[in-house]
Protein backbone atom coordinates (compact mmCIF):
# COMPACT_ATOMS: atom_id res chain seq x y z
CA UNK A 1 0.00 0.00 0.00
CA UNK A 2 1.48 3.38 -0.85
CA UNK A 3 0.84 6.78 -1.03
CA UNK A 4 2.01 8.84 -3.83
CA UNK A 5 3.28 12.22 -3.92
CA UNK A 6 1.92 13.94 -6.80
CA UNK A 7 1.92 17.70 -8.20
CA UNK A 8 2.93 20.32 -10.70
CA UNK A 9 6.74 20.63 -11.41
CA UNK A 10 8.45 22.18 -8.49
CA UNK A 11 5.91 22.43 -6.09
CA UNK A 12 7.99 20.98 -3.24
CA UNK A 13 7.28 17.40 -3.74
CA UNK A 14 10.75 15.77 -3.36
CA UNK A 15 11.82 18.03 -0.58
CA UNK A 16 8.30 16.78 1.29
CA UNK A 17 9.10 13.35 0.52
CA UNK A 18 12.61 13.62 1.98
CA UNK A 19 10.97 15.59 4.89
CA UNK A 20 9.10 12.38 5.62
CA UNK A 21 11.46 9.68 4.90
CA UNK A 22 14.22 11.16 5.94
CA UNK A 23 15.86 10.83 2.63
CA UNK A 24 17.97 12.43 0.42
CA UNK A 25 16.80 12.82 -2.73
CA UNK A 26 17.88 14.83 -5.09
CA UNK A 27 15.75 17.93 -5.02
CA UNK A 28 15.69 20.33 -8.40
CA UNK A 29 17.43 23.68 -8.16
CA UNK A 30 16.95 23.78 -12.09
CA UNK A 31 14.04 23.57 -14.51
CA UNK A 32 14.86 20.02 -16.43
CA UNK A 33 12.59 17.56 -15.45
CA UNK A 34 13.92 14.55 -13.59
CA UNK A 35 12.21 11.30 -14.25
CA UNK A 36 13.16 10.13 -10.71
CA UNK A 37 10.68 8.21 -8.90
CA UNK A 38 11.55 8.19 -5.39
CA UNK A 39 10.35 5.31 -2.69
CA UNK A 40 10.72 4.99 0.98
CA UNK A 41 9.61 2.80 3.17
CA UNK A 42 8.52 4.87 6.42
CA UNK A 43 7.67 3.90 10.36
CA UNK A 44 4.70 5.28 11.64
CA UNK A 45 5.14 6.84 15.27
CA UNK A 46 3.09 5.81 17.88
CA UNK A 47 3.34 6.71 21.69
CA UNK A 48 1.74 3.15 22.47
CA UNK A 49 4.55 1.37 21.04
CA UNK A 50 6.80 3.44 22.57
CA UNK A 51 5.18 2.62 26.06
CA UNK A 52 4.84 -0.87 25.30
CA UNK A 53 8.00 -0.69 24.65
CA UNK A 54 9.43 0.45 28.22
CA UNK A 55 7.03 -2.02 30.15
CA UNK A 56 7.84 -5.33 27.93
CA UNK A 57 11.32 -4.50 27.22
CA UNK A 58 10.79 -6.74 24.17
CA UNK A 59 14.56 -7.92 22.03
CA UNK A 60 12.49 -6.09 19.52
CA UNK A 61 9.97 -3.33 18.45
CA UNK A 62 8.30 -3.33 15.66
CA UNK A 63 6.12 -0.32 13.86
CA UNK A 64 3.85 0.11 10.97
CA UNK A 65 5.05 1.37 8.12
CA UNK A 66 3.57 2.79 4.93
CA UNK A 67 5.44 3.72 1.92
CA UNK A 68 5.62 6.48 -0.41
CA UNK A 69 6.65 7.59 -3.63
CA UNK A 70 7.39 10.65 -4.99
CA UNK A 71 6.72 10.92 -8.67
CA UNK A 72 7.81 13.68 -10.69
CA UNK A 73 5.73 16.77 -11.60
CA UNK A 74 2.68 16.62 -13.34
CA UNK A 75 3.23 18.63 -17.01
CA UNK A 76 3.08 18.46 -20.64
CA UNK A 77 5.90 20.72 -21.23
CA UNK A 78 9.98 19.85 -21.40
CA UNK A 79 9.21 16.77 -24.35
CA UNK A 80 7.31 14.94 -21.31
CA UNK A 81 4.08 14.09 -21.51
CA UNK A 82 1.90 14.46 -18.60
CA UNK A 83 -0.02 11.00 -19.08
CA UNK A 84 3.01 8.52 -18.40
CA UNK A 85 3.34 10.53 -14.90
CA UNK A 86 -0.58 10.18 -14.56
CA UNK A 87 -0.17 5.99 -15.49
CA UNK A 88 2.16 5.93 -12.45
CA UNK A 89 0.01 7.79 -9.80
CA UNK A 90 -2.59 5.16 -11.13
CA UNK A 91 -0.65 2.93 -9.26
CA UNK A 92 -0.95 3.92 -6.05
CA UNK A 93 -3.64 3.36 -3.25
CA UNK A 94 -3.46 6.81 -2.27
CA UNK A 95 -2.52 10.20 -3.03
CA UNK A 96 -1.08 13.29 -1.97
CA UNK A 97 -1.46 16.33 -3.93
CA UNK A 98 1.02 19.00 -3.15
CA UNK A 99 0.76 22.56 -4.57
CA UNK A 100 2.91 25.40 -4.44
CA UNK A 101 1.96 28.52 -2.18
CA UNK A 102 5.58 29.51 -0.94
CA UNK A 103 6.59 32.47 -3.45
CA UNK A 104 10.27 32.50 -4.76
CA UNK A 105 12.23 34.72 -6.70
CA UNK A 106 15.08 32.04 -7.00
CA UNK A 107 12.45 28.83 -7.75
CA UNK A 108 10.39 29.22 -10.98
CA UNK A 109 7.05 28.03 -11.42
CA UNK A 110 5.78 26.45 -14.64
CA UNK A 111 3.21 29.41 -15.35
CA UNK A 112 5.34 32.31 -13.94
CA UNK A 113 2.74 32.92 -10.73
CA UNK A 114 1.77 31.70 -7.87
CA UNK A 115 -1.59 30.64 -7.90
CA UNK A 116 -2.60 27.97 -5.79
CA UNK A 117 -6.30 27.70 -6.89
CA UNK A 118 -5.49 27.64 -10.63
CA UNK A 119 -2.48 24.90 -9.85
CA UNK A 120 -5.22 23.13 -8.21
CA UNK A 121 -8.00 23.50 -10.82
CA UNK A 122 -5.45 22.08 -13.26
CA UNK A 123 -4.22 18.89 -11.37
CA UNK A 124 -7.91 18.35 -10.85
CA UNK A 125 -8.68 18.93 -14.90
CA UNK A 126 -5.55 16.64 -15.29
CA UNK A 127 -7.24 14.09 -13.22
CA UNK A 128 -10.66 14.13 -14.81
CA UNK A 129 -9.34 13.96 -18.54
CA UNK A 130 -7.24 10.56 -17.71
CA UNK A 131 -10.29 9.27 -15.97
CA UNK A 132 -12.73 10.52 -18.49
CA UNK A 133 -10.50 9.21 -21.37
CA UNK A 134 -10.65 5.29 -19.68
CA UNK A 135 -13.90 5.59 -19.00
CA UNK A 136 -15.17 6.34 -22.84
CA UNK A 137 -12.95 4.03 -24.02
CA UNK A 138 -15.05 1.51 -21.94
CA UNK A 139 -17.87 2.62 -22.94
CA UNK A 140 -17.04 2.29 -26.44
CA UNK A 141 -15.95 -1.36 -25.82
CA UNK A 142 -19.24 -2.12 -24.07
CA UNK A 143 -21.61 -0.60 -26.68
CA UNK A 144 -19.50 -3.23 -29.44
CA UNK A 145 -20.21 -6.38 -27.41
CA UNK A 146 -23.44 -5.66 -26.19
CA UNK A 147 -24.52 -5.64 -29.98
CA UNK A 148 -22.74 -8.74 -30.26
CA UNK A 149 -24.66 -10.33 -27.03
CA UNK A 150 -26.99 -8.74 -25.18
CA UNK A 151 -25.73 -9.92 -21.40
CA UNK A 152 -27.43 -8.05 -17.95
CA UNK A 153 -23.73 -7.45 -16.62
CA UNK A 154 -22.45 -5.75 -19.51
CA UNK A 155 -25.48 -3.21 -19.84
CA UNK A 156 -25.32 -2.89 -15.94
CA UNK A 157 -21.54 -2.17 -16.52
CA UNK A 158 -22.77 0.59 -19.44
CA UNK A 159 -25.30 2.27 -17.01
CA UNK A 160 -21.82 2.58 -14.53
CA UNK A 161 -20.06 3.81 -16.82
CA UNK A 162 -22.00 6.80 -18.33
CA UNK A 163 -23.02 7.77 -15.04
CA UNK A 164 -19.14 8.05 -14.45
CA UNK A 165 -18.59 10.24 -17.62
CA UNK A 166 -21.27 12.57 -16.94
CA UNK A 167 -19.65 13.17 -13.29
CA UNK A 168 -16.33 13.29 -14.73
CA UNK A 169 -17.90 16.04 -17.87
CA UNK A 170 -19.44 17.55 -14.95
CA UNK A 171 -16.20 18.34 -14.00
CA UNK A 172 -16.71 16.41 -10.35
CA UNK A 173 -14.51 13.21 -9.08
CA UNK A 174 -15.69 9.90 -9.20
CA UNK A 175 -15.14 10.07 -5.28
CA UNK A 176 -18.21 12.18 -4.73
CA UNK A 177 -20.51 9.40 -5.99
CA UNK A 178 -22.01 7.21 -3.43
CA UNK A 179 -21.00 3.79 -4.92
CA UNK A 180 -23.02 0.33 -3.62
CA UNK A 181 -20.34 -2.23 -2.88
CA UNK A 182 -21.06 -4.03 -6.03
CA UNK A 183 -20.12 -0.74 -8.40
CA UNK A 184 -16.95 -0.46 -5.74
CA UNK A 185 -15.95 -4.14 -6.67
CA UNK A 186 -16.24 -3.09 -10.46
CA UNK A 187 -14.38 -0.17 -10.78
CA UNK A 188 -11.40 -1.48 -8.94
CA UNK A 189 -9.37 -2.79 -11.66
CA UNK A 190 -9.83 0.66 -13.58
CA UNK A 191 -7.34 2.52 -10.53
CA UNK A 192 -9.05 5.59 -11.51
CA UNK A 193 -7.47 8.99 -10.04
CA UNK A 194 -10.61 10.42 -9.34
CA UNK A 195 -11.31 8.29 -7.03
CA UNK A 196 -8.52 7.42 -4.81
CA UNK A 197 -8.04 8.57 -1.15
CA UNK A 198 -6.91 12.04 -1.51
CA UNK A 199 -5.35 15.06 0.79
CA UNK A 200 -4.20 18.30 -0.56
CA UNK A 201 -0.87 19.67 1.01
CA UNK A 202 -0.07 23.23 0.75
CA UNK A 203 3.64 23.59 0.99
CA UNK A 204 3.93 27.21 1.96
CA UNK A 205 6.38 29.60 3.95
CA UNK A 206 7.25 29.49 7.60
CA UNK A 207 5.21 32.90 7.31
CA UNK A 208 2.48 31.68 5.42
CA UNK A 209 2.64 28.94 7.47
CA UNK A 210 1.64 31.09 10.81
CA UNK A 211 -0.05 34.06 10.11
CA UNK A 212 -2.67 34.99 7.80
CA UNK A 213 -1.64 35.04 3.96
CA UNK A 214 -4.03 35.55 1.24
CA UNK A 215 -2.61 32.47 -0.78
CA UNK A 216 -3.11 30.25 1.88
CA UNK A 217 -7.31 31.50 2.19
CA UNK A 218 -7.61 31.19 -1.67
CA UNK A 219 -6.27 27.48 -1.37
CA UNK A 220 -7.82 27.01 1.34
CA UNK A 221 -10.98 27.76 0.14
CA UNK A 222 -10.47 26.08 -3.89
CA UNK A 223 -10.03 23.18 -1.65
CA UNK A 224 -13.60 23.50 0.65
CA UNK A 225 -15.43 24.03 -3.06
CA UNK A 226 -14.08 20.58 -4.12
CA UNK A 227 -14.92 19.27 -0.50
CA UNK A 228 -11.88 18.90 0.34
CA UNK A 229 -9.68 20.30 3.88
CA UNK A 230 -6.37 20.72 2.92
CA UNK A 231 -3.06 20.45 5.38
CA UNK A 232 -0.16 23.34 5.19
CA UNK A 233 3.18 22.33 5.48
CA UNK A 234 6.29 24.20 5.23
CA UNK A 235 8.69 21.94 3.39
CA UNK A 236 11.41 24.29 3.85
CA UNK A 237 10.98 24.93 8.13
CA UNK A 238 10.45 21.12 7.67
CA UNK A 239 13.70 19.97 6.46
CA UNK A 240 15.21 22.01 9.00
CA UNK A 241 13.46 19.87 11.56
CA UNK A 242 13.94 16.51 9.90
CA UNK A 243 17.93 17.16 10.15
CA UNK A 244 18.00 17.47 13.97
CA UNK A 245 18.22 14.73 16.37
CA UNK A 246 15.14 13.45 17.99
CA UNK A 247 16.48 15.47 20.82
CA UNK A 248 16.78 18.98 19.84
CA UNK A 249 13.82 18.34 17.96
CA UNK A 250 11.74 17.99 20.85
CA UNK A 251 13.11 21.67 22.06
CA UNK A 252 12.89 23.14 18.32
CA UNK A 253 8.79 22.05 18.68
CA UNK A 254 8.72 23.24 22.11
CA UNK A 255 10.51 26.58 21.27
CA UNK A 256 7.60 27.20 18.16
CA UNK A 257 4.94 26.32 20.36
CA UNK A 258 4.60 23.48 17.61
CA UNK A 259 2.83 20.54 19.12
CA UNK A 260 3.75 17.86 16.71
CA UNK A 261 6.37 18.19 13.55
CA UNK A 262 4.93 18.50 10.22
CA UNK A 263 6.48 15.04 9.46
CA UNK A 264 4.59 13.70 12.23
CA UNK A 265 1.35 14.87 10.76
CA UNK A 266 2.26 13.76 7.36
CA UNK A 267 2.69 10.35 8.42
CA UNK A 268 -0.57 9.89 10.64
CA UNK A 269 -2.65 11.81 7.59
CA UNK A 270 -1.30 9.02 5.71
CA UNK A 271 -2.19 6.41 7.54
CA UNK A 272 -5.76 7.59 7.91
CA UNK A 273 -5.46 8.05 4.35
CA UNK A 274 -5.10 4.31 3.36
CA UNK A 275 -8.24 4.12 6.39
CA UNK A 276 -5.59 1.88 8.49
CA UNK A 277 -5.66 1.31 11.87
CA UNK A 278 -3.08 -0.81 14.30
CA UNK A 279 -3.34 -3.66 16.33
CA UNK A 280 -1.02 -4.63 18.61
CA UNK A 281 1.16 -7.56 19.92
CA UNK A 282 2.82 -7.72 23.13
CA UNK A 283 5.36 -10.31 25.03
CA UNK A 284 9.40 -10.32 25.53
CA UNK A 285 10.55 -10.96 21.96
CA UNK A 286 8.57 -8.36 20.51
CA UNK A 287 6.06 -5.46 20.49
CA UNK A 288 5.01 -4.77 17.21
CA UNK A 289 1.93 -2.34 15.73
CA UNK A 290 0.55 -4.62 12.43
CA UNK A 291 -1.25 -1.96 10.29
CA UNK A 292 -4.57 -2.84 9.29
CA UNK A 293 -7.50 -2.08 6.83
CA UNK A 294 -10.63 -0.69 8.86
CA UNK A 295 -13.07 -3.02 9.58
CA UNK A 296 -10.99 -6.22 9.28
CA UNK A 297 -12.38 -9.63 11.07
CA UNK A 298 -10.14 -11.26 13.81
CA UNK A 299 -9.41 -14.18 11.09
CA UNK A 300 -8.03 -11.91 8.82
CA UNK A 301 -5.67 -9.77 10.79
CA UNK A 302 -4.36 -13.14 12.27
CA UNK A 303 -3.57 -14.13 8.68
CA UNK A 304 -1.51 -10.57 8.95
CA UNK A 305 0.89 -12.38 11.28
CA UNK A 306 1.10 -15.58 9.59
CA UNK A 307 -1.06 -18.09 7.60
CA UNK A 308 -0.68 -20.79 10.40
CA UNK A 309 -2.35 -18.57 12.67
CA UNK A 310 -5.23 -17.50 10.54
CA UNK A 311 -5.56 -21.50 9.36
CA UNK A 312 -5.64 -22.51 13.11
CA UNK A 313 -7.83 -19.76 14.50
CA UNK A 314 -9.46 -21.12 17.68
CA UNK A 315 -10.11 -17.40 19.67
CA UNK A 316 -8.09 -13.94 19.89
CA UNK A 317 -7.71 -12.97 23.30
CA UNK A 318 -8.33 -8.98 23.21
CA UNK A 319 -6.82 -6.00 25.62
CA UNK A 320 -7.92 -2.62 24.56
CA UNK A 321 -4.90 -0.37 24.85
CA UNK A 322 -6.62 2.40 27.22
CA UNK A 323 -7.13 -0.73 29.58
CA UNK A 324 -4.21 -2.15 29.84
CA UNK A 325 -2.83 1.18 30.52
CA UNK A 326 -5.10 2.10 33.18
CA UNK A 327 -4.78 -1.03 34.96
CA UNK A 328 -0.87 -1.25 34.43
CA UNK A 329 -0.44 -5.00 33.65
CA UNK A 330 -1.81 -7.84 31.99
CA UNK A 331 -2.40 -9.55 35.18
CA UNK A 332 -4.64 -6.49 36.74
CA UNK A 333 -6.80 -6.55 33.41
CA UNK A 334 -7.44 -10.25 33.75
CA UNK A 335 -8.17 -9.83 37.35
CA UNK A 336 -10.95 -6.45 36.43
CA UNK A 337 -12.57 -8.88 33.48
CA UNK A 338 -11.23 -6.33 30.71
CA UNK A 339 -9.55 -9.36 28.68
CA UNK A 340 -11.98 -10.25 25.91
CA UNK A 341 -12.01 -12.91 24.28
CA UNK A 342 -13.41 -12.88 20.50
CA UNK A 343 -14.33 -14.96 17.61
CA UNK A 344 -13.36 -15.05 13.58
CA UNK A 345 -16.03 -12.64 13.08
CA UNK A 346 -14.85 -9.36 15.57
CA UNK A 347 -14.11 -6.63 13.96
CA UNK A 348 -10.23 -5.37 15.22
CA UNK A 349 -10.37 -1.90 16.68
CA UNK A 350 -7.62 0.36 16.21
CA UNK A 351 -5.51 -0.19 19.71
CA UNK A 352 -6.30 -3.63 20.67
CA UNK A 353 -3.73 -5.64 21.97
CA UNK A 354 -4.12 -8.76 21.17
CA UNK A 355 -2.96 -12.81 21.68
CA UNK A 356 -4.49 -15.35 18.86
CA UNK A 357 -4.74 -19.01 20.10
CA UNK A 358 -4.48 -21.38 17.90
CA UNK A 359 -3.88 -24.66 17.10
CA UNK A 360 -2.36 -26.35 13.83
N1 LIG B 1 11.44 28.78 -0.29
C1 LIG B 1 11.01 27.52 -0.35
N2 LIG B 1 11.57 26.69 -1.25
C2 LIG B 1 11.13 25.44 -1.31
C3 LIG B 1 10.08 24.95 -0.47
N3 LIG B 1 9.85 23.66 -0.79
C4 LIG B 1 10.70 23.36 -1.79
N4 LIG B 1 11.47 24.41 -2.10
C5 LIG B 1 12.52 24.47 -3.14
O1 LIG B 1 11.90 24.37 -4.41
C6 LIG B 1 12.73 23.64 -5.34
C7 LIG B 1 11.94 22.49 -5.88
O2 LIG B 1 11.63 21.60 -4.84
P1 LIG B 1 11.42 20.05 -5.08
O3 LIG B 1 11.10 19.45 -3.76
O4 LIG B 1 12.53 19.48 -5.84
O5 LIG B 1 10.11 20.12 -5.98
P2 LIG B 1 9.42 18.94 -6.79
O6 LIG B 1 7.96 19.20 -6.69
O7 LIG B 1 9.90 17.63 -6.31
O8 LIG B 1 9.91 19.20 -8.26
P3 LIG B 1 9.87 18.17 -9.52
O9 LIG B 1 10.17 16.82 -9.02
O10 LIG B 1 10.90 18.67 -10.43
O11 LIG B 1 8.51 18.31 -10.09
C8 LIG B 1 13.94 23.20 -4.54
O12 LIG B 1 14.98 24.12 -4.79
C9 LIG B 1 13.48 23.31 -3.09
O13 LIG B 1 14.55 23.56 -2.21
C10 LIG B 1 9.52 25.83 0.50
O14 LIG B 1 8.62 25.50 1.29
N5 LIG B 1 10.02 27.12 0.49
MG1 LIG C 1 10.81 16.05 -7.36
Amino acid sequence: MKIGLAGLPMSGKTSIFNMATRAKAQTRDYLAQSDEINSGIIKVPDNRIDHLTTIFKPKKTTFATVEFTDIPGISNSENKSASKILANIRTCEAIMLVVRLFESEEIPHIHNKIDPAADLEELCLEFIFSDLEMVTNRIERLQKEIKVVKKPEATKELELMEHLRKTLEDNKFISTLELTEEQEQSLRGYRLLTQKPLLLIGNCSDTQFATADAKVAAFTKACEERGWSPMLISAATEMEISALSPEEEAVFLEEFGMKESGRNRLISAAYRLLNYISFLTVGEDEVRAWPLQRGTTALKSAGKIHSDIERGFIRAEVVAYDDFVSKGSMVAVKAAGLSRLEGKEYIVEDGDIINFRFNV
